[in-house]
């Protein structure tokens, strides 16, 4: 492999560790904890798994007692994050700490790796030149979900084909939810696997008063503020275009928050907000409308917008109409060819032939919901009936939100003020993050993560996650230890079923980070406050390198 100069200087970088990980490990049992809500229910669904009690590790005076050597297998679940390379390698660097003859086994292409028995064994010059680098190419990823009983059961004759006793799942809320399943099910069968899980997701979505952030999600951000940064220069040098820039994040806006916060655009649309709001899209092109009419009287015929990928699933009316395309689009997994909607979509690859379908079927339930369609750009139709994945999601990714917001934009200031001179670039920034190489914070924290599986699994622990927390502290301060996975857990309507998962954190429009954005947007919509962040920086002062997010820091009260 040909490596670059940066991920040479990068392979020497030993990430740091917190004091209690750092010798030998005393593990202090806390208290029996509850699930956040449905309690009855979700005790009912995890009998072996439920009210475990919280796990924190000191630093012990004593040398490490002698463990056996054991096997151990690791699986990439969901979307890339950087960092994910560095849980591998803290859990390699633990495991063989405590036993250097125990084994890593990585099972490839993500959760499906384990089902088809794909995998690989995990040595130190495998390892080696994946050390701090971004990506997850090291065994690769993957969305199939882990869910049935049947994938469980050919899982576990895999796992003892390799005498595999346990496994680390890397995943976010959703793989998350699967590796609590896993090993509720693998306890109820006494099959001798433990399952611990790791809070990996760039939308940082995956966070409790436990979990302080899911990896990925410092570095991801970083290099989409250090773009916007750049653009919000371009924007001021040009002065005549407006930049709408949709940004990652499934659901959440913590992505588009903490850009806003590291950048200072002027105009940052929250999902969350537009939702509780109950604003229609109509309004939500209005607001726009108006900043571009005043910054234009002001003589600045620029701007930057931020507009969350989820967006449109928050507006009301929206989310009715992809909530009735979801159901008219469901496909039954065991019964793939029962929907003759979906039928009738695949005998086609003509596109207005499958939206002509969708409309017709639409009329018939819905007719309301199907002119708000009819009402929609051809683009945007198109993209609202993409193939759901398999855990039902619109790849909303794939949805030109920027563009369907910057056409009703420049419509509106027309029809406000034809005087007003509106050019629009249209970005959307994803991909460009999500296999950065780790920041300082992301090296550091998923090697943590990693190492304090690690120690989970020796203490015999399963159905917890890993954590690490008190991370605007200095590494060497933070805290290390497992949270019962069921503790994040409650119950929720998934594709027409009540199912027990962990409640996905959106942005907390009472918290800090929100608050701050909220005092300053209105003067950083009128005035042109821009920062430009620049690049990610890997070697110099602790106070440029090590600094995490600013969402962060503001939750901590820093
Ligand atoms: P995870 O939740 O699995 O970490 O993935 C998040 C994400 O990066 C979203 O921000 C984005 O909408 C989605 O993945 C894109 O998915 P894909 O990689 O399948 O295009």
């Amino acid at each position: 492999m040909t490596i670059s100069s940066l991920q040479q200087a990068r392979a020497a970088y030993q990430p740091k560790l917190p004091v209690s990980l750092q010798g030998s490990v005393k593990v202090c049992v806390g208290a029996a904890t509850q699930s956040v809500a449905d309690q009855a229910k979700i005790k009912e669904l995890f009998p072996n798994t439920y009210g475990l009690p919280l796990i924190t590790f000191e630093a012990a005076g004593a040398s490490q007692a002698a463990f056996p050597a054991i096997n151990v297998g690791v699986i990439l679940s969901g979307g890339q994050a950087p960092g994910g390379h560095n849980v591998i390698s803290g859990l390699f660097d633990g495991l063989k700490k405590l036993n250097p003859a125990s084994r890593l086994y990585g099972f490839l292409g993500g959760p499906s790796g384990l089902v088809d028995n794909k995998y690989v064994e995990i040595t130190a010059e495998f390892l080696n030149p994946y050390r701090n680098t971004g990506g997850f190419d090291i065994i690769g990823s993957g969305r199939t979900k882990l869910e049935k009983e049947a994938q469980f059961d050919t899982g576990l004759a895999n796992l003892k084909k390799l005498g595999i006793t346990a496994l680390v799942i890397i995943g976010g809320d959703d793989s998350n939810t699967n590796a609590a399943l896993l090993a509720e099910y693998y306890a109820a069968k006494n099959a001798g696997v433990q399952v611990i899980g790791c809070p990996k997701t760039i939308d940082g979505d995956l966070k409790n008063e436990m979990i302080e952030t899911s990896f990925g999600f410092d570095t991801a951000v970083k290099v989409y503020s250090e773009l916007i940064g750049n653009i919000e220069r371009d924007a001021n040098s040009a002065k005549k275009y407006w930049h709408f820039i949709k940004l990652m994040g499934r659901s959440a806006s913590h992505i588009a928050l903490e850009a806003a916060l590291q950048t200072q655009p002027n105009i940052t649309l929250i999902s969350e907000e537009v939702f509780a709001k109950a604003e229609t899209l109509d309004e939500i092109v209005n607001y726009i409308a108006d900043i571009v009419i005043e910054r234009s009287k002001n003589g600045n015929n620029f701007g930057v917008a931020l507009i969350p990928e989820g967006l449109l699933e928050f507006i009301p009316e929206i989310k009715k109409l992809i909530s009735a395309l979801n159901t008219l689009l469901a496909v039954d997994k065991d019964h793939p060819d029962s929907n003759p909607v979906v039928n009738e979509l695949k005998a086609t690859n003509d596109n207005d032939q499958k939206v002509e379908i969708v409309t017709r079927h639409l009329t018939i339930i819905e007719p309301e919901l199907s002119a708000k369609f009819t009402s929609l750009p051809a683009a945007q139709r198109i993209q609202l009936i993409l193939e759901r994945d398999e855990h039902g999601n619109l790849p909303v990714s794939q949805i030109e939100t920027e563009k369907l917001l910057g056409d009703l934009v420049k419509a509106k200031v027309k029809s406000k003020d034809r005087d007003v001179k509106f050019s629009v670039q249209y970005h959307f920034f994803g991909y460009e993050g999500r296999c950065a190489a780790p920041s300082n914070f992301d090296a550091d924290y998923c090697y943590s993560l990693g190492y304090t599986a690690s120690v989970l699994i020796a203490n015999g622990s399963t159905g917890y996650m890993a954590s690490v927390r008190n991370t605007t502290a200095p590494a060497d301060k933070w805290i290390a230890g497992g949270i019962p996975i069921t503790m994040m857990m409650n119950m929720e309507i998934r594709q027409g079923e009540e199912k027990p998962v962990i409640q996905k954190a959106l942005v907390d429009l009472n918290g800090k980070p929100f608050a701050y954005f909220k005092e300053h947007r209105d003067t950083w919509a009128k005035e042109t406050s821009y920062v430009y962040p620049g690049p990610i920086q890997y070697f110099g002062p602790t106070e440029t390198c090590d600094r995490t997010t600013i969402t962060l820091e503001l939750e901590k009260g820093k």
